[in-house]
């Protein structure tokens, strides 16, 4: 099913230089972008975007990362994005995730992942309203 999905390439990545190879990994598989910007997230956006691991014990330094410094906000859209997305991407450790994942190659620890991929149709909805409300009906 055609559908659209939400990443976002996080702080490291960003200052590492490597914002360009994360994209090109969902061109070459077939995606399409359909919005992307940079920002500097508010604490307000940060706790928003991870509102369901409030109250675990690594809710704040999960914020504080985010916040400190700008990460790529993308919509992609293509056939199962939201599945597919999550394979290319890879399990949230990177020293866990699959060789050739995302995380696998660009990952330094569990915090500092690379990059974030919408995990439902419903996170998916949620997350595109969050940050690109425009895009949503
Ligand atoms: P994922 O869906 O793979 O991004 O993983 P989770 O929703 O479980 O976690 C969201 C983010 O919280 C991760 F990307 C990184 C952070 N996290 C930690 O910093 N420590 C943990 O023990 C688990 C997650």
């Amino acid at each position: 099913m055609r559908e659209r999905t939400f990443i976002m390439i996080k702080p490291e990545s960003v200052e590492r230089g490597h914002i360009g190879e994360i994209i090109t990994r969902f061109e070459h598989r077939g995606f399409r972008i359909v919005a992307m910007r940079m920002e500097k997230l508010s604490r307000e956006k940060a706790e928003a975007q991870y509102e369901e691991h409030r109250g675990k014990d690594f809710f704040e330094n999960l914020v504080s990362y985010i916040c400190s410094a700008p990460v790529v906000l993308i919509v992609i859209e293509g056939e199962d994005a939201i599945s597919t997305a999550r394979k290319i991407v890879g399990e949230t450790d990177p020293k866990k995730a699959e060789p050739g994942t995302i995380r696998a190659d660009f990952g330094i620890d569990i915090q500092r992942n690379a990059i974030h991929a919408a995990d439902s149709p419903e996170k998916a909805k949620l997350e595109i309203k969050l940050h690109f409300p425009e895009l949503s009906t």
